[in-house]
């Protein structure tokens, strides 16, 4: 039984050491409404195409860890009501030939498993607020700790405990960089009240970084904390208008644990009107661009 099938296309880019990104299946199947998210799946392929990257979208599609998807199973994520599935979730998807839309944990873990070293998605998972009694703590963190995979991120959202989130992965020892800035990012928002001891400017740098990485014996992940641009960045004041009433009502109508993310989520696109949907396309394309940027230098190393 094969468990993990990569495409031809990625096969061939892997073994030619020409550059890879991996792209994640949550944020399609989870992350974005239907029907954008399939034109979403299709245009972050396109970015690196155009770049002459080869993308990887990863997802488990009938027990098997698909790493690279054809036409049929880009839409399947689109289109199917796929379990999320983070990494603990695999072996039971391969052992009962089940599916599902992978995570940041699961896809850099299937994704490192395949040779790939770059990865792109719009925000990480993290530790979540009240994470000191719930233990609500995103798998995202304790995979970056032992998965060799640079992952490009807008940071985390402040529906997140950013601190917490922050803290996390300096005990795990994961580096995090700011692309051009000190200041980490908050999502759909350029800033965040959490600042970076370190910045780079380049994706060349990026390289360096992973290559020192390398020679040093370090298996880690590392993130890029990548601003959304300025330009299509959301207004301040609207985001923590939307934010605190979406809080608000979350309080109010006692929604609890596992529920408040995406009730969080559901209305904060609701209440800012579709607005805050259009700034996640905007930051995970930027993302998707800086990935295949970073793979490209990577693999110009390689060659
Ligand atoms: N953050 C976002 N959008 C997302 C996710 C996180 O802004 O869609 C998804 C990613 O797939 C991430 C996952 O890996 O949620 C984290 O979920 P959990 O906290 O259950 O590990
Ligand atoms: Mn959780």
């Amino acid at each position: 039984m094969t468990i993990l099938h990569l495409s031809d296309e990625v096969a061939s880019a892997l073994a030619d050491a020409r550059p890879v990104v991996a792209l994640e299946s949550t944020i399609i199947s989870h992350g974005l409404p239907r029907p954008r998210n399939l034109e979403a799946a299709r245009e972050f392929e396109a970015i690196l195409r155009d770049q002459g990257v080869t993308p990887a979208t990863i997802a488990v599609l009938d027990g098997v860890a698909h790493v690279g998807l054809d036409d049929e199973g880009v839409r399947r994520i689109a289109e199917e009501d796929l379990a999320k599935a983070s990494v603990r979730d695999l072996p039971i998807l391969a052992a009962r030939a089940a599916s599902g839309a992978t995570t940041v944990a699961a896809t850099a873990h299937l994704a490192a498993k395949a040779g790939i070293r770059v990865f792109a998605t719009g925000g990480l998972g993290g530790v979540h607020r009240g994470a000191s009694e719930t233990f609500d703590e995103s798998a995202d963190l304790s995979t970056l700790a032992v998965t060799p995979i640079t992952v490009v991120s807008a940071g985390v959202k402040s529906v997140l405990d950013i601190a917490a989130t922050l803290e996390r992965l300096e005990t795990y020892s994961v580096p995090v960089v700011g692309l051009g800035t000190t200041i980490f990012p908050s999502f759909w928002l350029r800033e965040s009240d959490f600042t970076l001891d370190w910045a780079v400017d380049s994706p060349e740098q990026v390289a360096d970084v992973m290559a020192a990485h390398d020679a040093l014996g370090h298996t880690q992940g590392i993130v890029v904390a990548n601003p959304i641009p300025a330009e299509k960045a959301w207004q301040r004041d609207e985001h923590d208008r939307v934010l605190a009433t979406a809080f608000a009502e979350a309080e109010a109508q006692g929604i609890r644990g596992k529920a408040v993310t995406p009730f969080l989520l559901g209305r904060i696109v609701e209440l800012s009107d579709g607005r805050s949907l259009e700034v996640n396309l905007d930051l995970a394309r930027n993302n998707v661009t800086v990935a295949g940027r970073i793979a490209t230098a990577w693999a110009a190393r390689a060659a």
